[in-house]
């Protein structure tokens, strides 16, 4: 990045910047080609004195960073805190309950699909032909409903594994639920056996008439990973590549279709073939691709990636844009993000502690007044042990002012 000061008035100065890729400078460009783009920054008495930068002939490399953010308030800002559930969703020793769908609310009821499975996991140094590599490993997609939204009853299996020798012979888990023309449709992560360190992963859907199925199974995968990485050398180790390829060379996850301006959105994560770590720790990416039939044939944008970073897929639709929370992986982890068009994000929030695998409730009327809204209550799953997780819920709540106990209200904007 480089920064030019050019001379102004006493009060106002303009800062001229040329940058190719900024955290939180909004220079993205829109459906656009252009890589490097310069704007002016002007440095008025009222942005130094908000700043609280002491000399405007001497900016800190961070002052000028700060300057050049883009003009956003606390809306998207907020906290979170993590509550148990009861009924059958409460932790029950051996079994893993992971990754809960979206929640959405028929005749009167909460709706909950979740990747379900049972014993310890052994990794991939274990017996991988009988035992699980993963606690997602040997999962069937279950669900369960409420009343209340605290106290569930499940139902059971909604979505099995195939038979031997199908794409989704070895697990089928990650789900998501989108409802479109009365009719429910779960996509949902798959992996055919054996479950090896390079096995490639792809993205599976079902339908039915009902939440209560029966559900009908695509016969083949609706999204698969890129084919442009190569492998180097015949171990399993996912780390040695002659070519990396896509984003998502490896594997398609946490798949999740919204319905989007008359097409149906499917937003996914990538992993790379050759994964590395670098300056915000693992090289995860978000995708999405595009159909114009719930069932595809689902097309991925030229845009992808459409993250830098985000472990799981958590997206919303929000006055005409989408929203998607980020978490866990890569140097924006922890910021909310829009897009205007569901394909170029800018961050809006930076935030602390947004629970992991976040199923949305979206059920909730007031989702579109205010951004977080969309937090009011949903699920997520938490790790008991690395064994066993289990299904939470969470709440969120805006917050405007950081006060100490007994100390009167902000009185900022
Ligand atoms: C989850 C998701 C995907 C990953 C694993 C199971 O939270 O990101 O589903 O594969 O972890």
């Amino acid at each position: 990045m480089r920064h030019l000061l050019t001379a102004a008035s006493n009060s106002t100065r303009l800062i001229t910047i040329a940058c190719t890729c900024l955290l939180l400078t909004g220079c993205a460009t829109r459906e656009s080609d252009q890589t490097s783009t310069e704007s002016s920054i002007e440095i008025t008495d009222e942005k130094l004195d908000f700043l609280g930068i002491t000399s405007r002939d001497h900016l800190s490399a961070a002052s000028k960073r700060a300057l050049a953010w883009p003009d956003r308030s606390n809306e998207w800002f907020g906290e979170f805190s993590v509550q148990d559930l009861k009924g059958d969703l409460a932790y029950e020793e051996g079994i893993v309950r992971r990754d809960p769908s979206a929640v959405i609310k028929v005749d009167g009821k909460y709706y909950v699909w979740y990747s379900k499975s049972t014993g310890p996991t052994d990794g991939f140094a274990g017996d991988i032909e009988n035992d699980k590599v993963f606690p997602w490993d040997r999962c069937d997609i279950w669900y369960a409903t409420s009343e209340d939204g605290w106290t569930w009853k499940e139902e059971g299996l909604a979505v099995p594994r195939g038979e031997k020798g199908a794409y989704d012979d070895r697990s089928v888990f990650t789900t998501e639920i989108m409802v479109w023309e009365d009719t429910y449709y779960l996509c949902y992560q798959t992996v055919k056996s054996p479950y090896n360190v390079r096995v490639k992963n792809q993205v599976g859907l079902a339908w039915a008439d009902s939440p209560d199925g029966p559900w009908t199974k695509s016969e083949e995968p609706i999204l698969s990973p890129a084919d442009n990485g190569v492998w180097r050398g015949e171990e399993q180790n996912r780390f040695m590549v002659l070519k990396k390829g896509d984003f998502d060379s490896h594997k398609v996850h946490d798949p999740c279709i919204l319905p989007y301006q008359g097409k149906f959105y499917l937003y996914y994560k990538g992993e790379q073939m050759g994964e590395e770590i670098t300056f915000g720790g693992r090289q995860i990416r978000h995708g999405v691709a595009i159909a114009s039939d719930p069932k595809g044939p689902y097309v991925k944008s030229p845009y992808n990636p459409i993250s830098n970073s985000g472990h799981e897929i958590c997206v919303w639709p929000f006055k005409g844009g989408i929203g998607s929370l980020i978490t866990t992986d890569g140097p924006e982890k922890n910021t909310i993000q829009w897009a205007p068009d569901g394909i170029n994000f800018e961050i809006m929030s930076v935030i602390k502690g947004a629970p992991h695998a976040i199923g949305l409730n979206r059920s909730l009327e007031n989702a579109d007044t205010e951004p977080f809204k969309i937090f009011e209550w949903g699920l997520t799953h938490q790790y008991k042990t690395s064994d066993y997780q289990y299904i939470r819920r969470f709440s969120g709540k805006r917050k405007t002012s950081h006060t100490a106990r007994g100390e009167a209200g902000s009185t900022s904007k």
